[in-house]
């Protein structure tokens, strides 16, 4: 007898942080071409609303829900109300990030603060408040969103390249407090994509010319090669994977 398929998230609901634009929707996107109903997040309702009826144009099952993670009050209010007057969250992607380049000597001291929060502390309560209902269950999964600067850096993204480090670690605890309830924690670690955040980068021709160089598949990434690998990390596929970073990165740092 044929298995059924490992990748079918149908019955499933995923909340993705951070998923009105760039890799949030395309990993979106993608846990809802394999079954799973979707929730996005963002804190801009317009924008939000423009994903979800694009997605749902695609036949999608989704549903806008808009929150500040980094208000540790905004995400309890918004987590209870999705349990319970949405469903239950069975896939969290916390994507929800920002980026600041500057030089570190002239780096602003609340900027800093603001990526630690808009990444950590922000994966950290999403987490925890998902956690809990999950927990409950007996299982769960939560993607983590980490990036090749996760082990280096290159210069002026010194707090985002911290930043995705802590990330790398959190994931690691999550698996070591929660793997032991059920639950399924592992972080997925982006190459250079073409996205919003990105678009500078993309339209300066050096910088440019050294991702194609540096990256040994010589390209950037485009998102829509994301959405198979949140959904490989969201399925039964999975299943005695924990803890870990799965790179996704045309090879960037396998080489020197
Ligand atoms: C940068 C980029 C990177 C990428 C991504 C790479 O300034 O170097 O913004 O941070 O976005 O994180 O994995």
């Amino acid at each position: 007898m044929l298995l059924s398929n490992p990748f079918d998230l149908s019955g499933q609901r995923a909340l993705i942080t951070g998923s009105s634009r760039g890799l949030g929707f395309a990993m979106a996107r993608g846990l809802a071409q394999a079954g799973a109903s979707v929730v996005l997040n963002g804190r801009d309702n317009v924008s939000l609303g423009n994903a979800a009826a694009d997605l749902a144009a695609e036949g999608a099952n989704v549903t806008a829900l808009a929150f500040d993670v980094t208000s540790p009050d905004s995400v309890e209010a918004a987590i209870e109300h999705c349990e319970s007057e949405i469903g239950p969250i069975d896939i969290l992607v916390n994507n929800a990030g920002i980026q600041i380049r500057g030089s570190l000597e002239n780096f602003r001291h609340d900027d800093f603060e603001r990526m630690l929060s808009g990444h950590v502390v922000s994966a950290f309560s999403v987490s925890q408040m998902v956690a809990r209902h999950m927990i409950g269950r007996g299982r769960g999964k939560i993607i983590n969103i980490c990036s090749v600067l996760t082990n280096v850096a290159r210069p002026t993204v010194a707090p985002y390249s911290a930043a995705k480090a802590a990330i790398a670690n959190l994931t690691r605890g999550m698996a070591a407090d929660w793997a032991p309830k059920g639950l399924h924690i592992n972080a997925i670690a982006p190459g250079y994509f073409k996205t919003e955040l990105n678009q500078a980068l993309m339209a300066n021709p050096e910088f440019n010319a050294w991702v194609e160089n540096r990256t040994p598949m010589g390209r950037w990434g485009d998102v829509a090669e994301l959405g198979p690998v949140a959904v490989f990390l969201a399925s039964k596929a999975s299943s005695y994977i924990n803890g870990h970073i799965l790179y996704v990165d045309g090879a960037f740092t396998a080489v020197v």
